[in-house]
Order: structure tokens, then sequence, then C-alpha cells
């Protein structure tokens, strides 16, 4: 007979919360006759934790609130289709990944064929052996811990990406993409948009006189205050060594103007530790503003702006805002 099983795609951001302790898994066993289902929950308990459900409708339900390693469906069923379950499974976000096997008379080819084109994994057909049972529930559930891995994975590499590994906030090129869409949705809805290029004093200095790691923990502890000063909808990354940058979506120039008076005192007035607190240094920043000044203009002018304003802060003496 010939293994049929169909990828399972790594889009869903759903993780499997069950612990990976050994090679047991959890299964929803879908089937409304007695003498089936007892005996292939007795079966399956040997290596998995099984719950039997008889009620399809339950079933679903069953399956979007527990994380199942897999769903065992039993496709002649007497009072519901169990083909509709499949698709339902399939469709369902939160059920979408867990791996279905099929239990199929040995007559249904054609529901079968349906099945698989739906979404189901594997069959098998009855009389079920007890050892194939076993031996398709852990390759479904196998490949299911697998695909769950890939996804952490795949979704770790997105946030490495589009992270400063420093600090933790975003990078230049992620800003300087997601900026382009802010200023879109900005020009669209006729809203400001501001922005903001930090930059600390003399950090040279500070490297120079407390070391580098030093200079480290500043811009850790920088980030951490850049956060707590800014809303969720704010866009705060590292745009180079020790320049931040910082994207306010619907904020005028005296919104952003405050924002920033306020970022600097906190900042000059609250002096930094490092070497694990053994150290407290004075830590003083300039930042340059800009905002939007056109539906549609280009996010580099935006940029710009706030560059030459950030110099103009340096040149006339530091520790103030510029726009
Ligand atoms: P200014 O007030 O004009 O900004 O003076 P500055 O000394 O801050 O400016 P400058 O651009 O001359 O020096 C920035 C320094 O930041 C130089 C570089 O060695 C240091 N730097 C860049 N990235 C890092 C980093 O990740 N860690 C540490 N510790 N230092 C960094
Ligand atoms: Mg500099
Ligand atoms: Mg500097
Ligand atoms: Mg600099």
């Amino acid at each position: 007979r010939a293994v049929t099983s169909l990828e399972i795609g790594v889009q869903a951001p759903e993780r499997d919360a069950v612990a990976d302790t050994g090679k047991g898994g959890r299964i929803l066993l879908v089937d409304d006759r007695a003498s089936s289902y007892e005996r292939l929950a007795s079966v399956l308990s040997a290596e998995h934790t099984v719950d039997v459900e008889t009620d399809p409708s339950e079933a679903l339900f069953h399956a979007a609130e527990n994380s199942y390693d897999l769903l065992i469906v039993s496709l002649g069923l007497e009072n519901f289709d169990g083909l509709r379950l499949c698709s339902q499974a399939r469709s369902l976000e939160r059920t979408r990944h867990v791996p279905i096997l099929a239990i199929a008379d040995a007559n249904s080819n054609t529901r079968l064929l349906r099945g698989l084109e739906i979404g189901v994994n594997d069959y098998l057909l009855r009389p079920v052996d007890k050892n194939e049972l076993l031996a398709r529930s852990r390759t479904q559930i196998r490949r299911r811990r697998y695909t769950d891995h890939l996804r952490d994975n795949v979704q770790n590499s997105i946030e490495m990406a589009v992270t400063d590994g420093l600090t933790g906030l975003h990078n230049r090129r992620y800003m300087e993409s997601h900026l382009v869409t802010l200023a879109e949705q900005a020009s669209l809805r006729g809203k400001p948009l501001a922005l903001m290029m930090l930059d600390i004093d003399f950090f040279k200095s500070i490297n120079d006189g407390y070391g580098h790691d030093a200079g480290d923990d500043v811009l850790r502890e920088f980030a951490v205050r850049i956060r707590k000063s800014i809303r969720g909808i704010d866009l705060a990354c590292r745009y180079g060594g020790e320049e931040f940058v910082i994207v306010m979506p619907e904020t005028n120039l005296h919104v952003a103007g405050m924002v920033a008076e306020r970022l600097r005192r906190s900042i000059a007035g609250e002096p930094f530790a490092v070497h694990k607190g053994a150290k407290r240094i004075d830590v003083t920043i300039s930042i340059g503003l800009s905002i939007l000044e056109r539906k549609g203009e280009p996010v580099a002018d935006v940029l710009k702006r706030a560059d030459i304003a950030l110099y103009r802060a340096k040149h006339d003496g530091r520790n103030r805002v510029v726009a």
C-alpha cells in the first residue's frame, strides 16, 4: 500500500505547547463506534495520551482548545461526515497544523481521495493493524514536532534579520523599509509623521575612559530608556553605532519636540550604571527632529533633515534638541 502524506505548511504562528517529553504525543481520536474506538484507544495509549470524542462539533472545539499532536478521524461514522470535520480542522487557525490520520473502511476509495485533497496527512484501512496504527501515528507526531521546530527557526531568523543584537531594538534595515510604509500610511490618512535622530554625545570618550564594554552597557541602557519613553506604535531602531532613530506616527512637530525634550532630560538627569553597577557615568544626547512635510515625500528627505538638525544640535553645544 502506498504511503501518502502531504506536507504541512510552515506559516502559522501557533506553537504547540505540549512539552516534548519522550516520544509520546497527545492524540484526539474522533470515532462514534464504541467497538472501534475502544480498541484503537487501547492500542494507542501504550505510547500516547489519547482523548476520545464521539461528537464531531465537540471534537472540533476540543481540537481548537487543546494542543494535540495528532487527530485520528474515523471517516465511516454513523452520525456525521468525518470528511467535513477534517476540512473544518484544516481551515481553523488553531488546528491547521495538526496532522490528521484518517481511518476508513476498505471500500471507501472515493472518500479517501477527497480526504487527501482536503489535507488528511495519512490513512489506515480497516481492519486496522495494531503495529501500523502505532507506526503511522509516530510518524505524524514526529513530523509535527519537526515542522514546529522549523517554524520556530524561521521565526528566529526573521527576528534576527530585523533586530539589533546588542540593544534588541529594530535594526536600520528594518526601520528604513518600515519607514516607507509608515510614511505612505501617513500620506494616505492625512496624518503627521515625526522622526527623531538621536546621537550620544562624546561617546568615544566613554569608550576611551571606561572601556568598550562600558560603552556597550550605555547603549543597552539607552535602548531601555528609549523604550520607556515611546508609545507602542512608535518605531525605535539602532541606526548606527551610537545613533538611534525613533519614528512617531500621528505626531506633529510640537508633540515630537516635547517627547524629545523629555527623553533628553531623562538621559542627562540620571547617570548610567556600567560595569554591573560599579560605576555611574553621566551621559547626554543630542536630538535632531523632522517631520514628513508633504504627502508622498521620499523618506530619505525626512531622514536627511533630521540628520542636519542633529548636526546643528552637536554644533550648538550638544545635549539639546533641534528641529
Ligand atoms: P559626538 O558628540 O560628536 O557624537 O562624538 P562621539 O564621540 O559620540 O562621536 P563619534 O562618531 O566620533 O564616535 C562614536 C563612537 O562610537 C566611535 C565608535 O568606536 C563607537 N561605537 C560604535 N559602535 C559601538 C558599539 O557597538 N559599542 C561601543 N562600545 N562603541 C561603539
Ligand atoms: Mg559622531
Ligand atoms: Mg556621538
Ligand atoms: Mg554618531
